[in-house]
């Protein structure tokens, strides 16, 4: 979590492809937590900004490339992005998450509902997400994300789920605001978490972030990077978008 040492590499994000051995992806995968130093050097508060064209709290689609906008976003200042491909609910799909990273030099998570290791297969990313609260065995799923070269982002909302998160190794691990089955934002939800994340792990403040005091707040709060979905998207057009 945030003001606390962690090592790196001085190579700022990075990554290109591995040769797949048995038609599964295998992606080397440019860091999360090198991108935050990076940002953190220079000066500019860590966002995950977040590509969705729709959501279940959201009225109507938006129909912009996912490239352009994911374009727009990095030149703002974003120092990931994360594409939803989940297509019944967010309008997403894999082959915008695959030309969005060919695009862009930032770390790119998957945003998903990944359940099962057979998920993995065929998508290519950098990060992807593990919801602590739907996945069985999760410390198998984190590891077999590791395996493929991805880094997990796991994703919890109270304080059971961030101790099944540590217990399953997670070293990069996102407090959702959102809660998942109501459907409402409260940023309460990651301060409540925060305090109890130990400093190595690279802590993400997720959803309901609308503002610069709500930026503030989540930092504050130890968040090491924000993922903002919905307050990018409701302002970008693809000629400005301002994140840092
Ligand atoms: C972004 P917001 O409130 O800034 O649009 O939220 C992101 O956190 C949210 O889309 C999200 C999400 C998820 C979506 C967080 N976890 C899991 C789908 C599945």
């Amino acid at each position: 979590a945030r003001e606390r040492g962690r090592s790196e590499g001085d190579d700022g994000p990075s990554g290109g492809r591995t040769p797949a051995s048995d038609g599964r992806v295998s992606v080397e995968a440019r860091s999360l937590p090198d991108a935050i130093e990076r940002a953190e050097r220079e000066d500019r508060v860590p966002v995950i900004a977040e590509v969705k064209p729709t959501s279940p709290t959201s009225d109507g689609t938006r129909d912009e490339d996912p490239v352009e906008l994911a374009r727009a976003m990095v030149e703002g200042g974003a120092s990931a992005i994360s594409v939803l491909t989940e297509p019944t609910h967010f309008d997403g799909s894999p082959e915008a998450l695959r030309r969005v990273r060919a695009a862009v030099d930032v770390p790119v998570l998957r945003k998903d509902f990944v359940l099962r290791e057979s998920q993995m297969d065929v998508v290519e990313a950098d990060l992807i997400l593990l919801i602590a609260r739907f996945v069985d065995d999760l410390p198998a799923l984190v590891a077999a994300a590791r395996d493929r070269g991805f880094q997990p982002l796991v994703e919890v909302h109270d304080a059971a789920e961030l101790e099944a998160a540590l217990e399953a190794d997670a070293s990069i691990i996102g407090v959702n605001n959102r809660d998942l089955t109501k459907l409402e934002v409260d940023l309460g939800t990651f301060e409540g978490v925060a305090p109890a994340v130990p400093d190595d792990v690279t802590l993400i403040a997720e959803s309901g972030v609308s503002d610069p005091a709500d930026v503030r707040r989540m930092r504050e709060a130890g968040a090491d990077a924000l993922l903002i979905g919905s307050a990018i998207m409701d302002h970008a057009n693809t000629d400005e978008v301002d994140i840092a």
